[in-house]
């Protein structure tokens, strides 16, 4: 396979908080994920519940929320044959484990974000995605995915430069609210007041198709709305991939692992265990 990541990729991954790779997924690969998720959609529209097609990926409960072509679902890799091919034989662990410089990678989460139309709740809210993970390590990342051209009209993904360097979190509006929040935790009202202030040093991602960004897992983003009448829509597939040293550390913040049924509880320092969240991809010797 061809080497997609250059030093100086994963120098602006580390400096910036997210690197955008070029022309990594052809349109066999942007046509197979595309079919995933429309199907899963169709199902949603027409009233049912999408069915499993593996118990062994990603366990996190299926969620999607819209509707008129503004979509945002959470975890459908365990639906979908298609990504389920598209995570074993694509480049897209390969491309994180570059970057990262991990020697394993195992799937984990992932979110779809499908828009359409041009109101302003086409933006995805300014966010990062550490907050609620129960975990340690620098082997964390998101790979986004273009479905579809992402113009700076289209949507495009906006990140906080250099956020990626925050010694803390933030205290998460998906996190339970009713507990004391530990004190490497801030309000994150602190996160929202970053991203609004004039000299915020914020950068934007217009991507083609095929093209992906490499996120790190404290950076703050969100997405600009889509802005002028269009046609057509814009489609991100974002997949969240853990390596080698990330190890479990669940905070009074941080959500539960959905482990497998009758799957094994991790113990705290350890890696995330094999039977919920397998190996994936490993670096050939
Ligand atoms: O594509 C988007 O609108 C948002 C993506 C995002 O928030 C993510 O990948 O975590």
């Amino acid at each position: 396979m061809a080497a997609f990541v250059t030093d100086a990729h994963r120098q602006q991954y580390h400096e910036d908080g997210c690197v955008k790779i070029e022309g990594v997924f052809d349109q066999h690969w942007i046509d197979m994920v595309t079919r995933g998720i429309d199907r899963i959609i169709e199902t949603y529209e027409a009233g049912k519940q999408p069915e499993k097609v593996t118990e062994e990926s990603c366990q996190a409960p299926f969620f999607i929320d819209g509707k008129e072509g503004n979509y945002r679902i959470l975890h459908v890799a365990a639906y979908s044959a298609e990504i389920q091919t598209w995570i074993q034989d694509s480049p897209a662990a390969q491309i994180l484990a570059d970057v990262m410089e991990a020697d394993t990678l195992r799937y984990w989460l992932d979110g779809t974000f499908a828009k359409a139309g041009n109101t302003p709740d086409t933006a995805t809210p300014w966010h990062n995605d550490e907050c609620t993970y129960p975990l340690t390590g620098v082997h964390s990342a998101s790979l986004w995915m273009a479905l579809t051209d992402v113009g700076e009209d289209n949507a495009p993904l906006v990140t906080l430069r250099g956020s990626n360097k925050d010694p803390h979190r933030y205290h998460s509006t998906f996190s339970p609210q009713d507990v004391e929040r530990p004190p490497e935790f801030h309000p994150w009202t602190e996160l929202q007041a970053r991203v609004t202030a004039p000299d915020a040093p914020i950068q934007s991602w217009p991507a083609k198709a095929g093209d992906v960004l490499v996120i790190h897992p404290k950076t703050i983003h969100g997405s600009a709305p889509r802005k002028s009448p269009q046609k057509g829509r814009r489609l991100a597939f974002s997949s969240r991939w853990i390596g080698d040293d990330i190890r479990y550390a669940p905070t009074p913040l941080s959500l539960d692992l959905a482990l497998k049924e009758g799957g094994k509880r991790p113990v705290v320092g350890e890696p995330l265990p094999q039977d919920s969240f397998p190996v994936t991809w490993r670096r050939a010797a």
